[in-house]
């Protein structure tokens, strides 16, 4: 029996834009039917997506609000308006709601603002009153940040710590530093001490070595962590080597002394890159825990404008032993992909960020599949 899936496209610019595929114009990825749908219109450079159990689902714009949809609608109020420093790359980026969420009422945010002149990135904790968003505490601030290279990702790993992704900030030398916070990935209690079971004691910081990591997955048997992180393009004369790793405590994962493989015996290899031609500019990953692609790696590309599957094997899965593309140039650029909890999975596209061009089929938008029911209309 053929499985189906969909998708859900949530279009961010164009007003009233509406789009439906027809059945007959459903696509197949493989032997999966896709259908494709609208779901809200009237976003703006939507950086991330995270599912509440109470249905909601919470969207960061990069200018500074956090949107809610609930009922597949876009509430006109945003949840919350955030002062960020919208400069380049920067601004509101991740956001991850709290595992236990339906009790705490806690989301995380991460992104840029401004300090005496400086430019510098920041996790908070909101809470969630009367449906609309309000600043708790400071997680962590100080992350070194420039226009472009400011990480901020934001994920819940299944041991239930906060880990935040960090770029070198156009300072390649700091991801190497471990007195910086910049080029890392770091990982917190969810009140933002830091655990003491930290490779580094009392240091945030988990692995280090990375330029500008933006994905971070886990998988659903084996626990391993994966990260995703864009490759040089022209800092040190070096292009293209996008990686995607295993990111395992206290290791080195070379940037920028090292960048793709073959880098000396005390840096960390990625599982996967794309070489020193082409250009995926990785932004989210996922692991999905239910459906067609469980225990597969998709990752979303920016520039390279296409939804990867990595096939993962080998002990804990830490080996890529095929790849696929979906999309490539048709919904233009891929920003995030997360899992709902129906098992539905969702897209997130960026062509009016500054970089795309968005075409009819290719603004900014947001979509999902699932494969493990009936059809429904978000
Ligand atoms: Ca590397």
């Amino acid at each position: 029996m053929q499985k189906r899936s969909w998708l859900v496209l949530l279009f961010i610019l164009g007003g009233a834009i509406t789009f439906t595929l027809a059945r007959s114009e459903w696509p197949s990825l493989g032997q999966t039917q896709v259908q494709v749908e609208q779901v809200v219109g009237n976003l703006v450079i939507p950086w991330s997506v995270d599912f509440a159990s109470d249905g909601r689902i919470f969207v960061t714009e990069r200018p500074g609000r956090i949107r809610v949809i609930r009922d597949g609608r876009l509430d006109p109020q945003p949840w919350a308006t955030v002062q960020v420093a919208h400069v380049g790359e920067g601004g509101l980026l991740g956001l991850v709601l709290a595992p236990d969420f339906a009790t705490s009422r806690f989301l995380y945010v991460y992104y840029t603002y401004r300090d005496e002149g400086r430019v510098l990135n920041r996790v908070v904790r909101m809470v969630d009153r009367d449906g609309r968003g309000q600043v708790d505490r400071v997680i962590i601030e100080r992350i070194p940040g420039t226009a472009v290279h400011d990480g901020g990702r934001l994920k819940f790993g299944p041991d239930g710590k906060l880990y935040v992704t960090t770029g070198d900030a156009r300072e390649p030398s700091q991801a190497q530093n471990r007195s910086s916070l910049a080029g890392k990935i770091l990982r917190l209690n969810p009140d933002g001490s830091i655990p003491d079971d930290n490779p580094f004691p009392g240091s945030p910081i988990y692995s280090f070595g990375h330029r500008n990591p933006q994905g971070l997955a886990w998988h659903p048997d084996s626990r391993t962590m994966y990260a995703a992180e864009h490759g040089p393009s022209g800092d040190l004369g070096l292009c293209c080597r996008d990686e995607v790793n295993v990111i395992e405590a206290g290791k080195n994962y070379g940037w920028p002394e090292a960048s793709g493989r073959g880098g000396a015996p005390r840096f960390v290899d990625p599982i996967a890159d794309s070489g020193s031609n082409e250009t995926w500019a990785p932004s989210g990953i996922l692991v999905p825990s239910r459906g067609t692609w469980r225990g597969s790696l998709l990752m979303t590309a920016l520039r390279g404008t296409h939804l990867r599957r990595l096939v993962l094997s080998g002990p804990d899965f830490t080996r890529v032993s095929s790849q696929e593309v979906y999309f490539r140039g048709e919904l233009g650029r891929l920003r995030d992909v997360i899992q709902g909890p129906d098992g539905t999975i969702y897209l997130i596209t960026n062509n009016t960020d500054g970089r795309g061009r968005p075409g009819p089929m290719m603004i900014d938008s947001c979509e999902s599949y699932s494969d493990e029911g009936s059809t429904k209309s978000i």
